[in-house]
């Protein structure tokens, strides 16, 4: 009996949560109303996102071959695969030190979860923000002045850092969030940067993208930009002439995916033989199509000013790129759903 009155008192308080949740939204969810209309994103905000870029142009970062050859796949492709020992950032190896007492912690925080609650589903199981911060020195590696170079030689505008999501995959084969085919809502461009913290095999939950031409094509079919694709569908979409279909991302642990997750078609795989765990860091724009979408994962500014004081003011900015927004923007509370 005690058991089952823990198990409605849960959903009664998961129910209520969601109506917070859309309640909390609704001015988000109105304003991209607004501009999720072609009419007034072709008369104001895409004509400001293109003024921007111009504005920008002369200061762009200016970068080695092999950084540039980065930026060229990001464009013609929407990804790059490398491994945290070839892109050779400083302190890579401290970098996969600390990753890996998160692997550790991500594994305890998920058995602690299936214990507790034993009758829910779980898919995902992300380390609490005290964990990210006791592990500064994932943000640090993510915050290394090169890899906003490349990120801003990318998206032709000075770049905002959303912070990492450390999360573990559970391996239920189910296609569930960001399981499914989706493109991120953030930014008209976005770059995320999954480093894999297990190897990952094809049923290990591999991040998948799309092809450009197939991923094209997609993005012309799929009326509603934001809208989940089940694989049944993607399927029913396919012609042997796009040719390959999609990427893949096999790979060991210490794998680094930079994956443009605004323009492309992307999901987690879901895993079958074994969990996945890894971190994804965000990247967009300073003034960001959709600011309200943004900060799934806030980092506490404070802490972190506090822990890496040596951060560059170029670093800074991008981290506390909100300031910049304009005022009435910075008033629409952020999108829970
Ligand atoms: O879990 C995954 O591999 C997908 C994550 C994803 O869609 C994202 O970070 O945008
Ligand atoms: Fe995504």
């Amino acid at each position: 009996m005690h058991k089952h009155l823990k198990i409605i008192i849960r959903k009664i308080i998961k129910r209520v949560n969601r109506y917070f949740a859309h309640i909390v939204s609704l001015p988000a969810q109105i304003v991209w109303g607004l501009t999720k209309s072609n009419y007034i994103d072709k008369r104001f905000f895409l004509p400001r996102y293109y003024r921007a870029i111009a504005l920008h142009q002369s200061q762009l970062p200016l970068l080695e071959w092999q950084d540039q050859q980065i930026v060229n796949a990001l464009e013609s492709e929407g990804i790059y695969m490398t491994s945290v020992e070839s892109l050779n950032l400083p302190n890579s190896v401290e970098f996969m030190k600390v990753a890996q007492k998160m692997t550790e912690l991500l594994q305890e925080n998920t058995k602690h979860l299936f214990q507790r609650f034993p009758s829910e589903k779980i898919h995902e199981v992300h380390a609490t923000e005290k964990q990210v911060i006791d592990h500064i020195d994932i943000i640090a590696w993510s915050l290394n002045q090169r890899l906003i170079n490349i990120i801003e030689a990318y998206l032709k505008l000075p770049v905002a850092y959303d912070g990492p999501a450390c999360f573990l995959s559970v391996n239920n084969g189910e296609e569930y969030g960001a399981r499914a085919w989706h493109r991120d809502r953030e930014d008209r461009r976005m770059i995320k940067v999954c480093v894999y913290l297990n190897d990952v095999d094809e049923e290990g939950g591999p991040v998948q993208c799309l092809k450009p031409r197939f991923n094209d094509y997609v993005c012309a079919a799929i009326k509603h930009r934001y809208r989940s694709v089940y694989q049944a569908e993607m399927d029913s979409l396919y012609l042997p002439e796009f040719g390959d279909a999609l990427v893949s991302c096999v790979g060991k642990i210490g794998t680094v995916i930079l994956l443009d997750t605004a323009r492309f078609y992307h999901r987690g795989k879901a895993p079958m033989d074994s969990d996945r765990k890894a971190i994804f860091f965000s990247y967009f724009s300073r003034s960001p199509w959709h600011p309200f979408f943004c900060q799934r994962f806030p980092l506490p500014l404070r802490e972190v000013a506090d822990r890496l004081p040596e951060l560059s003011q170029q670093q800074w900015e991008s981290i506390d790129w909100r300031k910049k927004l304009p005022q009435a923007v910075r008033w629409i509370p952020k999108s829970l759903i």
